[in-house]
């Protein structure tokens, strides 16, 4: 069977988390784990899963997606966060709405399964660059969506030139100026796996930090 989407995974140390990523992801895609620096034993886990693994020096999440994004070969190319918080069995639905070409951008909506699980910090700095998105582009989604799906020659036409965390802010804005149609669904959002630490926005630093990043490509 020919591979239809390449599913890039962002990883900085996310050994513990990726069995059970890979166990929820459906046939079909071809995984490439980003390892970004990590210090655990993502690379050897990720190897052992079958994933195709890619080691990027620079940190940062918007590098990890470029450097999977150089890699990918598929027609369509997933993102999604591999710290166990999303179910890959989400993939399938957001992957029909682009290949019947429903839409050019499918997002996934965060659901949280419980309180706690998606901190109100990071609720309120994702709903207030949405609130930006919309009011200043016309952005009709209601999530920056960790979990997405699109076309790869249309991601790479975008030039998303953030390496940071303004990578998905930019990328969206980008998308609603280039005219591309943007669909969402709602998508699990759990508590990250046991065993792997907060990266971003788990901590309200980390939120300040990732808010930061948000700014610098606000325009
Ligand atoms: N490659 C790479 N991936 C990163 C980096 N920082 C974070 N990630 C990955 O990006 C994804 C999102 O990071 P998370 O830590 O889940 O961020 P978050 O969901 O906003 O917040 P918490 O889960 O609460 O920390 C995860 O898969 C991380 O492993 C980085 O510098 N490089
Ligand atoms: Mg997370």
């Amino acid at each position: 069977m020919s591979i239809e989407c390449d599913l890039i995974l962002p990883c900085r140390n996310e050994a513990a988390a990726l069995p059970q990523v890979f166990a929820s992801i459906p046939d079909g895609f071809r995984v490439i784990v980003v390892d970004n620096g990590s210090v655990d034993d993502t690379a050897e886990v990720a190897l052992g899963l079958g994933a195709t693994v890619v080691s990027e020096s620079q940190p940062g999440y918007g590098s990890a997606i470029d450097a999977g994004l150089s890699r990918a070969t598929a027609p369509f190319v997933a993102v999604m966060d591999a710290d166990g918080s999303f179910d890959g069995a989400d993939l399938e639905p957001l992957l029909a709405l682009v290949v019947n070409g429903d839409c050019d951008l499918a997002l996934g909506r965060r659901r949280p399964t419980s309180i706690g699980v998606w901190p109100w910090h990071a609720r309120l700095g994702n709903g207030l660059i949405v609130w930006w998105l919309r009011h200043r582009w016309g952005f009709v989604a209601r999530d920056l969506a960790p979990m997405r799906v699109c076309r790869r020659d249309a991601l790479v036409g975008l030039a998303v030139a953030d390496r940071r965390f303004g990578y998905p802010v930019e990328l969206l804005q980008k998308a609603v100026q280039a005219g591309w149609r943007i669909a969402e669904l709602p998508v699990t959002y759990g508590p990250r796996a046991a065993g792997t630490k907060s990266k971003v926005s788990g901590s309200v630093v980390g939120t300040m930090r990732a808010a930061r990043d948000f700014a610098r490509v606000l325009s």
